[in-house]
């Protein structure tokens, strides 16, 4: 093969039918093709690499979420290999540089995806970015299968290397990389923080159809992603933001956290839909609502005129009457909202989560005031968590359940990424196992920390029955604490009692 030096390959690890376009990939997509290259991506989405059982399979298991009715016309499993897949695609496409991005759940897959291209295409420049090389850039760039690591936003770094690569110019000082070169590693200034204005609109053309299918409702829908900000102003313990953050600001980068102009925001969706006419809207953002007044009412304005259903994730702080009221007329269909902990006072001083129950209460009667659900997240399994204070998050679930009728819950097991102030809570505690316990699926219900073992089989019968204890009324509990159990007992009694919550909500 000779690479061609306009040519280059992403590759997007994702877990088995996790879709969702990603804006990383898709921006510097975007870039690249603006600068006058040819990119082609492979995913991973539909190659059931583990044999685990699918995410949207485990999530109506655990009966968070309804199975999906319509997978087989949109989803196509792949029954090639994914290996010789790669290779051919390689052959095919011939291009110089193969870029991945890389979380840290993905980067199992990821390092047998790098390997493999190193491998058979030793000519083959391998450059890894994302939130896990950002974050853990030692770990990455000790990979022989991997020549550059990318740390922070890769757009201007991208480009730079793709022209200097083709133009046959030294790469080895490009801001924002590390870059190996004989036997040495080159640490080079950081790289910049976009201005998400002036970037070009994603590009999802180099993503197949399939992609662009995410279950709602129990149903696949076309979607597109459009980005209205990078970044969270919030702070808490479990998440990878706060630690990005703090490295773009330790690195003069200036703030992470960016809203778009609606102006563009407004003039990205028409762009999507023209170019892909999604049947639903997604908008990327960790915090949606958080925007000015005058944003919202530009918003509201325009979406007016564009009709298509929508959804997005906010935080609870950010609820408001007018606002919800205002959405619902535009064509608001769904949202996801963290609760993810019942005892506020635990919340607080673990999660570093601030808002209330009352905030939380209030903004489901919104909610509830309005018809309409949300998605609400939950986690178990935290430091200096016990049973009871896990039955305080069924608790509040359970008194939200009762205002209304139409939210789904959802409940995940904590894993401490590298980085995450609850890793070191966690590793300051004896918590953390050793190896690469991050590297795998995340849906898991098998707490990753060195919890006793009888406390980890606890959780992962809380983890099953979560839905039953928040659904059923309280007369169930000790039937319910029967299903917990993973034996022929605790599964009869468990499939029993999710029939009589499915006669119920029919
Ligand atoms: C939207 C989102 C999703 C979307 C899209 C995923 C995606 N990869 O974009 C969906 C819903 C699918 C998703 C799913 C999951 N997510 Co998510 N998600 C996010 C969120 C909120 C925003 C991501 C985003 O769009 N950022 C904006 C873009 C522009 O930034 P970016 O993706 O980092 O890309 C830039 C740079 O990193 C770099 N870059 C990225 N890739 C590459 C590649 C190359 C070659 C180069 C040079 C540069 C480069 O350049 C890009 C452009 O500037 C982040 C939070 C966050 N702040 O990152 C969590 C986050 C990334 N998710 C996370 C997790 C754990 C998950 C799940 C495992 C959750 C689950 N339980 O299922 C799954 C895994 C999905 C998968 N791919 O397998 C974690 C990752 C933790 C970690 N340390 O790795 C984050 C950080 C949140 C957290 N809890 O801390 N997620
Ligand atoms: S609000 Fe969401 S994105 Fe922001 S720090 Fe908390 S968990 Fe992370």
């Amino acid at each position: 093969m000779t690479p061609n030096k306009k040519n280059v390959l992403l590759i997007y690890p994702t877990l088995f039918k996790v879709t969702g376009l990603p804006i990383g990939i898709s921006s510097l997509s975007a870039v690249l093709k603006k600068g006058g290259y040819r990119v082609k991506v492979f995913d991973t989405a539909f190659y059931d690499l583990r044999h685990q059982e699918d995410g949207d399979k485990i999530r109506a298991d655990r009966l968070m979420s309804k199975r999906i009715a319509n997978e087989e016309k949109h989803w196509q499993v792949k029954t090639t290999d994914i290996k010789s897949d790669l290779i051919k695609t390689i052959n095919e496409f011939e291009p110089k540089i193969v870029g991945i991005s890389i979380l840290e759940p993905n980067y199992g897959i990821s390092l047998m995806l790098t390997r493999l291209v190193k491998q058979h295409f030793k000519d083959i420049i391998v450059v890894a970015g994302g939130v896990f090389p950002t974050l853990s850039p030692e770990i990455v760039i000790k990979e022989s299968s991997i020549d550059i690591v990318c740390l922070g936003e890769g757009e201007t770094a991208l480009l730079e290397l793709c022209n200097r690569v083709s133009s046959g110019v030294d790469y080895r000082n490009i801001a924002g990389l590390r870059v190996k070169s004989g036997g040495k590693i080159m640490k080079n200034k950081p790289g910049i923080l976009h201005d998400i204005n002036a970037l070009p609109h994603p590009d999802f053309s180099a993503f197949n159809e399939g992609f662009f299918y995410k279950p709602m409702q129990g149903r696949l829908y076309k979607m597109v992603n459009v980005e209205t900000s990078r970044g969270c102003p919030y702070s808490c313990s479990y998440c990878s933001g706060p630690k990005l953050k703090k490295f773009f600001l330790n690195n003069n980068c200036g703030k992470y956290y960016r809203n778009m102009n609606m102006g563009k925001i407004i003039e990205q969706i028409y762009y999507q839909i023209q170019k892909h006419s999604p049947e639903f809207i997604y908008f990327s953002s960790e915090t949606f609502l958080a925007m000015t007044k005058k944003d919202f009412n530009t918003f509201i304005e325009e979406y007016r005129k564009i009709k298509i259903p929508f959804w997005f994730q906010t935080r609870f702080e950010t609820l408001k009457d007018e606002y919800i009221k205002a959405l619902k007329e535009v064509g608001m269909f769904w949202l996801t909202l963290g609760v993810e902990h019942g005892n506020e006072a635990f919340r607080k001083k673990i999660l570093k989560r601030t808002c209330t129950n009352k905030d939380i209460i209030d903004g489901i009667s919104i909610l509830k005031k309005h018809n309409f659900g949300a998605s609400l997240n939950n986690i178990m399994g935290f430091p200096h968590e016990n049973r009871e204070l896990i039955f305080e998050t069924i608790k509040l679930n359970k008194q939200l359940y009762q205002i209304n009728k139409k939210l789904e819950f959802n409940i995940f097991m904590l894993v401490p990424y590298r980085g995450s102030e609850i890793y070191s809570v966690c590793k300051e505690n004896g918590l953390l196992p050793d190896g690469d316990y991050s590297y795998s699926g995340t849906l898991d219900d098998e707490s990753v920390l060195n919890f006793p073992k009888e406390y980890k089989q606890e959780l992962k019968g809380l983890i099953k029955t979560f839905n039953l204890y928040v659904k059923l009324p309280e007369k169930y509990y000790p039937q319910i604490k029967i299903a917990e159990r993973s034996d022929k007992e605790g599964d009869a009694m468990f499939k029993r009692l999710s029939r009589l919550l499915e006669e119920d909500s029919s």
